[in-house]
């Protein structure tokens, strides 16, 4: 027989899902069907950023394009498009969004899963071809059934996510995600229409020579930040910054660095936000062995105080958030 036909074929991203459902014998399938309808939405998400340029979503909101319709760019068609099938799926009571100012209800009463999205991530980078991503948490609610999710319900610490992941639209589209039980990589065969795993069991290298950070603001960076940037430096590691976290950090992620958004003097609070971006990427961060702080406290472990908050971020491989953290340690020590 041909060597070719008798390789496995490829596990798909439904497959591998049903397999771990069945691996719980309780497991009721609504998780896994929220994860099949991220991942719908994914796909769809993907054709419109593969058509942006021809199609008119680059640019400013609320423009007209020549038949007089309204033009929606990417960040705002990926928001309608990710609410869409988390309502439609039905597992999902409410949705936070960081396209949204307020909590956003689907309706479906009956759901026991709270999602926290960033649709489409490192908005710069969208009109010029750029990788960019999606991220998103999975939270059960603490509610009862049977009306609306509460701002409580979406106010959870990090560590109380069930799931969470990323799409990665890149040189090819990836979907990574963890449902506490390691990290699983699924990449985008567009001919087929289908996620397949790529890369089981995702394991970062507790060190590596890569950092990442915005070093045009240097001048505003914490004491101990800026000493270790100049200790990279100093020790040849590569400096590499997408300014798109989800590229960044997946980057990172298996080759091994550490990223790093610090509070600044501009920016007391940092610029990420908690809810949307820090968390699922700890939890993603933590299961494949890395670490995630805000330079003092596990992202995990910070309760939330607002929807919309914004959280420092030094997130990679464990031994480099580890050395940074002694920069920032003995700044504070120092005063
Ligand atoms: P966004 O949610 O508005 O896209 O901002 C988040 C992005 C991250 O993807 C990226 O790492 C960071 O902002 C870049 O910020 P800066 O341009 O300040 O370096
Ligand atoms: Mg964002």
């Amino acid at each position: 027989m041909n060597d070719k036909l008798a390789l496995p074929v490829g596990t798909t991203l439904d497959r591998f899902i049903m397999r771990k459902q069945e691996a719980f014998p309780y497991a009721t399938g609504e998780l896994s069907q929220l994860l099949r309808d991220i991942a719908l939405a994914a796909k769809i998400v993907n054709r419109e950023i593969n058509r942006a340029g021809l199609l008119d979503v680059t640019g400013a909101y609320g423009q007209q394009n020549v038949q007089g319709e309204d033009q929606q760019k990417l960040d705002v068609i990926a928001n309608i498009r990710f609410i869409r099938a988390l309502r439609n799926g039905g597992e999902v009571c409410t949705i936070i969004s960081e396209e949204e100012d307020d909590i956003i209800q689907t309706g479906n009463h009956k759901g026991k899963y709270i999602v926290a999205i960033d649709p489409l991530d490192g908005s710069s980078n969208i009109d010029v071809n750029v990788s960019i991503g999606t991220i998103f948490s999975v939270y059960r609610r603490l509610s009862e059934q049977g009306c609306d999710g509460t701002e409580e319900d979406c106010l959870q610490k990090g560590d109380r996510q069930v799931a969470a992941g990323y799409v990665i639209y890149g040189s090819s589209t990836m979907l990574v995600y963890t449902t506490g039980h390691g990290v699983n990589g699924f990449t985008y065969d567009p001919s087929l229409g289908e996620f397949f795993l790529s890369h089981p069991t995702i394991t970062s290298p507790t060190t590596g020579n890569i950092y990442s950070i915005n070093e045009g603001t240097y001048n505003y960076f914490p004491e101990g930040v800026k000493q270790y940037v100049n200790y990279c430096k100093e020790n040849d590691y590569s400096a590499r910054y997408i300014g798109s976290l989800v590229a960044d950090f997946h980057r990172n992620l298996l080759k091994g660095g550490i990223y790093m958004y610090p509070a600044t003097t501009k920016a007391p609070k940092g610029k990420l936000r908690l809810m949307y971006e820090c968390n699922a990427l700890a939890f993603i961060v933590e299961q494949a062995g890395g670490k995630a702080t805000n330079g003092s406290q596990r992202i995990m472990e910070m309760q939330p105080t607002e929807l919309h908050q914004r959280c420092p971020l030094f997130i990679g491989s464990t031994e480099m958030v580890d050395k940074v953290h002694e920069f920032l340690k003995a700044e504070v020590e120092v005063g």
